[in-house]
């Protein structure tokens, strides 16, 4: 039986610090300087970013996927492209993120070859799908109402995300509605980090923000040893039903 954790994109997936894993809106196109906007949030502690934009022209979106790949790479923290895998290979990022309306799975692995497939989850069958179609992590969400996003599922709560997050073989984030103040919450429900985007773009101060998150999810029990979270998720991923 071949172990569903070994494909060379779940590798590379589980060897990334998901804790604080910063998202875009549009609202960075207004940036007069996003590489130093950026740099600094990476300073302040943001361990993945994802590059998210929904009204950008090509080539706008092509520019700050350049831009911000020259600054991850420079300060070795994994830069996830939405949706576009084309863009994703073009500037060479590290992996494509896929919502459950964007194109299938299956799909994007025939372009993205090794790069890393994140899938967004809302419910169990959902999870069960993006593990078995070759999803390499997932974001798990909203787990708060958010203003950010408005075709997302039902809210989860803290108990509907524990479930997901325990049922979990792959590395898995929090995401939707997430302050700082909640961040130790959410930790503590067996997710290797939290994704956010108002939290820290909308703030007044957002490399502080950051920092504060950072800082909680680092506080949390849960995130106190990063080699233990992965390790179990390895256990639980060997109990699944899923594997193949
Ligand atoms: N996906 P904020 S919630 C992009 O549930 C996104 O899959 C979600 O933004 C999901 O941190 C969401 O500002 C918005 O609430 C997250």
């Amino acid at each position: 039986m071949k172990d569903f954790l070994a494909t060379p994109s779940r590798a590379t997936a589980n060897a990334v610090d998901w804790r604080l894993y910063l998202a875009t809106d549009d609202r960075i196109l207004n940036l007069s300087c996003p590489a130093e906007f950026f740099a600094k949030l990476i300073d302040a502690g943001v361990t993945a970013l994802q590059l998210r934009l929904k009204s950008a022209e090509d080539d706008r979106f092509r520019e700050m996927a350049r831009i911000l790949h020259e600054i991850t790479s420079a300060k070795g923290v994994p830069l996830i492209i939405n949706d576009r895998v084309d863009i994703m290979l073009e500037v060479g990022a590290d992996g494509v993120h896929v919502g459950r309306g964007d194109q299938a799975i299956c799909e994007v692995r025939k372009l993205a070859g090794d790069r890393i497939i994140g899938y967004s989850v809302n419910t169990m069958d959902h999870l069960r799908f993006a593990v078995e179609n070759g999803a390499d992590y997932v974001g798990l969400g909203p787990v708060f109402a958010t203003g950010t996003k408005s075709d997302t599922g039902p809210v989860l709560g803290l108990e509907g995300l524990t479930r997901l997050a325990e049922a979990c073989p792959l590395p898995c984030v929090g995401i939707g509605g997430i302050t700082a103040t909640r961040v130790g919450n959410v930790m503590g429900c067996g997710v290797d980090g939290v994704c956010v985007i108002s939290a820290v773009l909308g703030a007044d101060d957002p490399a502080g923000a950051a920092a504060e998150a950072a800082a909680a999810t680092s506080a949390s029990e849960s995130a106190l040893s990063y080699s233990t979270s992965r390790l179990s998720s390895l256990k639980k991923a060997s109990m699944n039903s899923w594997r193949r």
